[in-house]
């Protein structure tokens, strides 16, 4: 089938394009706004395309009224060129199901082509770096962080390995790993008492967390563990805490002022751990994320983790890290790795905002569903390669 694609600025030009060459019967089977070839896409310059054909015979899809514009004025309908197209006889419905058909899968290979175009024009990558970029994006990594890691890669591997993609993955994988740091597990000192609080948003896990670390000091490690909740501000947050107390059978304690938050530490100071769960608290809620830092002040905590979720955006990640450091955190600690689809939106995080991963959580089951974080396999999960190795 013939089919022709145009470019101009502007969706008259690139018509009298269609008509100049293929004539007032050709239909036009798609447009689309395009960044306007190398340069197009790093000034933002659009480009209006229209695809079009003499040899597909499209019954109008435009009412009698003028066909609606998107911004840039383009039509937003199917529509055939010419004035004195004739009108086709009612098609058959299979005929028609078989041209809809056609037209969807032009439509799909049009806009592939544009993207590959788009991808590989932008940064000239060979088969096997464009095959990792397109990886990198699949796994909701930015382009740009995309783009930086694969032009590293390109830097460090012999050229005669790039058709390997399994080279290629593995460097992008030593590259990332060194982007960020894992800690340990908590250090227990004998003798003497570790005071670890958990802070973070509304629902991300920080109880369910509590709970599962509690549990696999208690009765993994066979330490003496204690919790303190300072979530007096959600109905049934007590309780929740209490629950998991009472099945593991720790001490625990409710506070209601920073005050009484220093007494608790206080009283609990013979125990090996102390966790303390905390309210979650709105990013975007200066006064509450205050407060939250005069309890932890208060309970002079050796280490407080900041909890989030894998299932957030990367910007919303950088946001929450970057308001929560008000009350002084000092690691991190990421949940819900079971639910989310892909995890490069982790990656802005883990490079930017210096705080070590701790733990990473995978599901609900207390105390199972936790680890101590790996650098090498986080990094495999934040690229997608965890399935491929
Ligand atoms: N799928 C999945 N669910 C989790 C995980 N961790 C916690 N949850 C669930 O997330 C929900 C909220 O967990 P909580 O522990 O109550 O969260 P929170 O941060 O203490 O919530 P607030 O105290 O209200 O701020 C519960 O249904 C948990 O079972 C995880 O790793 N994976
Ligand atoms: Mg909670």
């Amino acid at each position: 089938m013939d089919v022709r694609k145009y470019q101009a600025r502007t969706m008259q030009e690139a018509l009298a394009m269609v008509r100049h060459d293929l004539g007032p019967q050709a239909a036009v089977l798609h447009t689309r706004e395009v960044h306007g070839g190398l340069w197009g896409w790093f000034s933002g310059v659009k480009k209006i395309e229209v695809v079009a054909s003499t040899e597909v015979n499209v019954p109008s899809r435009l009412p009698l009224r003028a066909a609606p514009l998107n911004d840039a004025g383009v039509s937003l309908e199917i529509a055939p060129l010419g004035v004195n197209v004739p009108k086709p006889a009612a098609p058959e419905a299979h005929y028609r199901d078989e041209v809809k058909g056609q037209l969807t899968e032009l439509q799909s290979m049009v806009e592939e082509l544009c993207r590959r175009t788009r991808t590989s024009g932008q940064v000239e990558l060979p088969e096997g770096l464009f095959q990792l970029y397109t990886e990198l994006i699949d796994q909701e990594l930015n382009e740009e962080l995309a783009r930086e890691l694969v032009e590293e890669v390109r830097q460090t591997v012999a050229p005669g390995e790039w058709a390997d993609l399994a080279t290629l993955r593995a460097r992008a994988e030593q590259i990332v790993e060194r982007q960020f740091v894992c800690r340990g597990p908590f250090q227990l000192e004998p003798g003497r008492c570790h005071t670890v609080a958990l802070v973070g948003p509304t629902g991300v896990g920080k109880t369910t967390t509590i709970a599962k670390l509690a549990a696999n000091f208690r009765l993994r490690e066979k330490r003496k563990v204690g919790l303190i909740t300072v979530d007096t501000y959600r109905i049934a947050a007590v309780e929740q805490l209490r629950t998991y107390a009472d099945i593991i059978d720790l001490p625990m304690q409710v506070v209601s002022t920073p005050k009484q938050m220093r007494e608790a530490v206080h009283a609990m100071a013979n125990l090996d751990l102390l966790l303390i769960d905390t309210a979650g608290r709105s990013p975007k809620d200066e006064v509450k994320i205050q407060e939250l830092k005069s309890y932890l002040t208060e309970a002079n905590a050796d280490e407080v983790h900041l909890v989030l979720s894998a299932v957030t955006s990367a910007n919303t990640l950088l946001r929450t890290a970057e308001a929560f450091g008000a009350v002084g955190t000092h690691g991190l600690i990421v949940t819900k790795l079971d639910e989310a689809m892909s995890l490069g939106n982790l990656l802005p995080l883990l490079k930017s905002s210096q705080l070590p991963l701790s733990y990473v959580t995978h599901g609900q089951n207390v105390p199972d569903d936790i680890a101590v974080a790996s650098a090498a396999r986080l990094v495999r999960e934040v690229l997608g390669n965890a399935a491929v190795v």
